[in-house]
């Protein structure tokens, strides 16, 4: 997803005027300075992100050298920009600002992903530099077996459909060659981000970026500690059984009883999340489910398609249609004859109506999900672009990553008959396979999702330093999802580049918190729906009343702390594990059953 960019020409700093203390040198700033300053602010932030929003754009459908060149000038100018923004703030600590005000310069402050030092421009441009040159060396990687080059898609096709050790072996092991050129530049990159940090108050750049949630920032990694802590057992009935599954299939000789999983065996490149090897692990019985990708086969569904489905979805609940510039104007498949950013993402360009979608869709159903995802980005995105500049944004970026979620829980057999995907006569029940394939998606994620960000917290703190960056992040692998390397590591190796969000700096525990987000806003939607049965067979397909109240929440923007605007919707103010435990407690109850006399744990 890529949200509010921008980047301003040297020139327009004059915009933003001095306050009235710095022009006399004496004088108290006042609210009214205090004022004009957010005003300005505003006014250049919107100015110029569309301009920003197209090069990057164009950068990320057509990776050239000269793109690179362009996009590296304006992460240069946006980081000038707001660090200079964000620094200028600090005039007006201490005043007593009314809410609004206060609350636009808390955003403004804390923007930036990545921040630099105000007053060095070579290291600005440096950290522009780095970040360009990490993200193509991603965005074009490559392995070659057998005479092809693959890219990332390929390679995971295989990841995702092969039952070959050996071959899965090699495509993970070939992945992660694309990798250890960027852990010099990764290093350098922490420390120009921390030297940014640290002039901003903060205590480094993790610590930023936990100050973001409207909370203490200590605070927020015990509440995040806590939820870990309630969904836990689910993550380790799955495991313990899905383990089982594995030694059955690959032997205990590769895989072993009692330790933790290797982790090329899991269906995806990352092992985040299992949904790929469901038919390893279906529950054997009666009880068959469904396989999304054969519906979406048989019906000879195209991802044109899908997205079109998906956006049918949204329009039945009251949102309007996407404008027709989305589809003139979205890359939906892969192209064959150049190098893109294939990891799917979700643009505003102009802040206004400009939505797009860019994404190398394959009919399966693992995509058919993540294109929902995409559009939940937009619609919400278009939800807030009446919102002045400073609020067009989530105000928990949990949120964010969890609309298109929600929604697509609501995938239900009795959605997928109303939508001529399944047989008319098939049953409407969610047994205990449906369930099986969420949570190898849902809950296997889990842990994947917790502990990207707590490998960075730990380099940007310093309790990680470069040589122990890929060991560091094997330790946190074993730790909270009981995954292994299959391999040695070698010394060279920097396995955390490898995943998208570490070259790309994205920050990743938003999507842990969405995870426990979507089952929270869904069971409300659900409630709202007036629905009784068990909480995974609701759909809210076609429900107005819910995309009403649900719209109400999405079209403040970053108007109000996260709190308020989850108290609107569903009347608590915390993030609540209780409905993702509820969706998925029959489950439960079913893996306790197959576990029984099985050590599990790692
Ligand atoms: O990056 C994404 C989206 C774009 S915001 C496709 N996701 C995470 C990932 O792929 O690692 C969605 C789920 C987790
Ligand atoms: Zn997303």
């Amino acid at each position: 997803m890529k949200r509010f960019l921008s980047v301003l020409p040297a020139l327009s700093l004059a915009l933003i005027p001095l306050s009235a203390a710095q022009a006399e040198g004496e004088k108290a700033v006042t609210v009214e300075d205090a004022k004009a300053f957010i005003e300005s602010s505003e006014k250049a932030i919107q100015e110029i992100g569309e301009e920003a929003g197209r090069i990057a754009w164009v950068n990320a459908n057509f990776i050239t050298y000269d793109t690179n060149w362009l996009n590296a000038l304006m992460s240069e100018r946006t980081t000038k920009l707001y660090v200079s923004l964000a620094n200028q703030t600090k005039q007006f600590d201490g005043l007593d600002l009314p809410p609004d005000l206060a609350r636009k310069m808390k955003l403004l402050k804390l923007n930036l992903t990545l921040p630099a030092p105000e007053y060095d421009p070579a290291k600005i441009k440096k950290l522009a530099q780095i970040n360009t040159e990490m993200e193509t060396l991603y965005g074009t990687g490559k392995y070659e077996i057998d005479g092809e080059e693959l890219s990332l898609s390929k390679l995971s096709r295989i990841m995702a459909t092969s039952r070959d050790y050996d071959k899965l072996l090699e495509v993970w092991k070939g992945w992660r060659t694309v990798s250890p050129p960027m852990k010099d530049m990764y290093t350098e990159m922490v420390g120009i981000a921390n030297q940014g940090s640290q002039e901003l108050g903060f205590k480094d750049t993790g610590s930023m970026w936990r100050s973001k949630y409207d909370m203490d920032p200590d605070d927020f990694r015990q509440d995040v500690d806590r939820l870990w802590g309630e969904v836990k057992p689910l993550y380790d009935s799955l495991h313990c059984y899905v383990r089982g599954k594995l030694v059955d299939h690959y032997g205990a000789d590769k895989v072993p009883a009692d330790g933790p999983i290797p982790a090329h065996l899991l269906g995806n490149m990352w092992a985040q999340s299992w949904g790929n090897i469901y038919p390893l692990v279906a529950a054997d019985g009666d009880d068959q489910g469904y396989d999304l990708t054969t519906l979406l086969e048989e019906q000879n569904y195209t991802p044109l398609k899908m997205v079109q489905t998906a956006e049918g979805f949204f329009t039945s609940l009251g949102f309007d249609p996407l404008p027709e510039t989305f589809y003139e104007r979205s890359l939906i498949t892969e192209p064959r004859d150049r190098d893109v950013q294939c990891h799917a993402s979700a643009w505003n360009v102009d802040g206004k109506d400009d939505l797009r979608i860019k994404m190398c869709t394959e009919v399966t159903g693992e995509d058919f999900n993540t294109v929902h995802h995409e559009l939940g980005h937009n619609f919400y995105q278009r939800a807030y672009n009446h919102q002045s500049p400073m609020y067009q944004d989530d105000p928990n970026d949990g949120f964010h990553e969890a609309i298109g979620d929600m929604v697509s829980l609501s995938i239900t057999p009795k959605y997928l008959k109303q939508i001529g995907l399944l047989p008319l006569d098939a049953s409407e029940e969610v047994n205990t396979n449906i369930l099986m394939a969420q949570a190898l998606d849902k809950i296997a994620f889990l842990p994947f999702g917790l502990l990207v960000d707590q490998w960075r917290w730990k380099v940007f703190n310093g309790e990680l330093t470069p040589e122990a960056y890929n060991d560091g992040w094997w330790e946190l692998r074993e730790k909270y999802q009981g995954v292994a390397a299959p391999v040695e590591r070698a010394a060279d190796a920097f396995d955390p580049g490898a995943k998208y969000h570490i070259p790309n700096n994205v920050p990743y525990t938003r999507y842990f918190l969405a995870h426990i987000f979507q089952f929270q806003f869904y069971r409300e939607a659900c409630r709202i729906a007036g629905w009784e049965g068990p909480l995974a067979a609701c759909s809210i397909y076609g429900n107005k009343e819910v995309g009403k109240k649900f719209n109400a929440m999405l079209e403040t923007g970053s108007a109000l702390p996260w709190q308020d605007s989850l108290e609107a919707f569903t009347g608590s103010r915390e993030a609540d594990a209780t409905a993702i435990l509820e969706y998925f407690a029959p489950l439960k109850a079913y893996l306790d059953e197959q576990n029984k006399g099985k050590s599990c744990g790692w």
